[in-house]
């Protein structure tokens, strides 16, 4: 492959998250989240049951991780706050959960990274989702009061501030595909959990708009939304039912969030089509007006794989709910057989394409991409370092696609690696490693740098891709 460059004011970074990290989950007054009660209801619902409770480590080991960071020529990085850290049961601030972001923010500074903070990274605090969770309109309005003693809190420490990370996900995963706590299988359910979120988000945008104009958050920060954008792909010579479930997949995964936060609309064809399958949104008057505050600086997008579907063969599912689309197996497809996702760097670039040509203006960047393998381990070399020649190629792909969309006019602004350090994949736990750093589990969560980093830092100093 030939060497190409990213240009001079592209940033690299790490993506990684609160609850994925920290560990410490019940010390310092932190409440339970679902992911805390999830791991104590059932823990066998865990790879090797590993529950939520240790993350990497981070808490223990920050400074030396942003040591590893700075080291690795990154200049920014992305965490969240958790919800369930940062607030008491009354919605008041715990002393001692401030204190540490505080810590983490002063410690990023001196290390000369720019951190940047996510709000809520599918982490529902526990009491909250018992009271009805994404379901419950006051559940949204806390979120927007908790947004609110954030920006209060960080306001002068913090520019780059995010809304929600993957707002797609936590319904699919939790209300509709049935793999995460509560494991529903409820279509309706899921799209008010998605339309509540996205209620939320423009209140919490609204907050920050509020809090930046009296000064409490500093002139020059920015706020975005980041989402998990899967370009949505159907098969060669497509029926009209094809692209049909193209129109509904795509509109319901991507233009829904980007429609919401450049227009402070959410998409009406999709809205229609899913009234006309009696799906109803539990739309408020007032609404509108609140959903036109939701338009922000800049979005994150986390691109791991593409979506594939065909018309579905049937539009009802097993529980009696529509079905808009059956997934489509490409035969060429190239898989992460880890993870069984489809890799397509290609996807990327149309992406880029898609934001250039239908959202003018709209700034961008990679917030997650990465590449999670299983027993890597068995790959270590001579000097105990894990060789993972593949991480390169595919974080090169990726790059490459990138900068021909950069080259032909999509405005991406950097990339964020998920997961550079080893951490806890969800009710995965340690299965799949995504980093450029090992955390060795068996000798106190040790960080280790893997061959790839060598890579990683030339590409992250120089802006050259080799
Ligand atoms: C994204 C999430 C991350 C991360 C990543 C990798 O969807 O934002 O939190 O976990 O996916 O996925 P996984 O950990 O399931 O392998």
């Amino acid at each position: 492959m030939e060497q190409f460059t990213l240009p001079d004011d592209f940033f690299f970074g790490a993506a990684m998250s609160g609850p994925q990290t920290e560990g410490e989950w019940n010390t310092g007054g932190k409440l339970e989240n679902l992911w805390d009660t999830w791991s104590q209801e059932n823990l066998s619902d865990f790879y090797n049951r590993v529950g939520s409770y240790a993350g990497n480590a981070f808490m223990a080991k920050y400074q030396e991780d942003l040591r590893i960071m700075a080291d690795l020529g990154l200049t920014t990085y992305r965490t969240s706050i958790q919800w369930s850290r940062l607030l008491d049961e009354d919605g008041n601030i715990n002393p001692e959960g401030a204190a540490w972001y505080h810590e983490l923010f002063r410690a990023s500074r001196e290390a000369g990274l720019e951190c940047f903070v996510n709000l809520y990274h599918f982490d529902m605090p526990t009491f909250l989702f018992r009271r009805g969770g994404w379901e419950s309109r006051e559940v949204v309005e806390a979120y927007a009061a908790y947004a609110a003693k954030a920006f209060a809190e960080f306001g002068q420490e913090v520019k780059h501030w995010f809304t929600f990370n993957e707002p797609t996900v936590e319904p699919e995963q939790r209300f509709q595909a049935g793999v995460w706590y509560p494991k529903l299988h409820d279509f309706g359910r899921a799209r008010v959990v998605q339309y509540h979120i996205s209620v939320a988000h423009a209140l919490a945008t609204a907050n920050f708009r509020a809090a930046q104009a009296d000064g409490t958050v500093r002139a020059d920060a920015k706020i975005g939304l980041i989402n998990a954008f899967t370009p949505t792909y159907t098969r060669e010579n497509p029926t009209p039912e094809d692209l049909e479930a193209v129109r509904m997949m795509g509109g319901i995964n991507n233009r829904w969030w980007l429609d919401l936060i450049t227009k402070g609309e959410l998409p009406v064809d999709v809205l229609d089509t899913l009234a006309e399958n009696g799906v109803h949104l539990p739309i408020r008057p007032g609404d509108a007006e609140i959903l036109k505050q939701g338009v922000v600086d800049w979005l994150g997008c986390n691109y791991y794989h593409p979506t594939r579907v065909q018309a579905p063969a049937s539009k009802v599912d097993e529980y009696g709910l529509p079905r808009f689309a059956d997934e489509y197996v490409w035969p060429d497809a190239v898989m992460n057989e880890s993870r069984g996702w489809e890799i397509y760097p290609e996807g990327l670039y149309d992406f880029g394409i898609d934001v250039r040509d239908n959202y003018p203006g709209l700034e961008w960047f990679v917030s997650e991409s990465g590449m999670g393998v299983m027993d890597e381990h068995l790959h270590r070399g001579d000097d105990y370092r894990i060789e993972d020649p593949y991480r390169v190629d595919f974080v090169r792909g990726h790059l490459e696609a990138l900068a021909r969309a950069i080259e032909a006019g999509s405005p991406c602004k950097g990339y964020h690696y998920w997961g550079l350090i080893d951490n806890w994949s969800w009710s995965n736990a340690f299965k799949n490693r995504y980093g450029f750093v090992e955390v060795d589990l068996m000798d106190g969560y040790k960080r280790r740098l893997k061959r790839s980093a060598d890579w990683l830092r030339e590409v992250a100093t120089t802006h050259v891709v080799k």
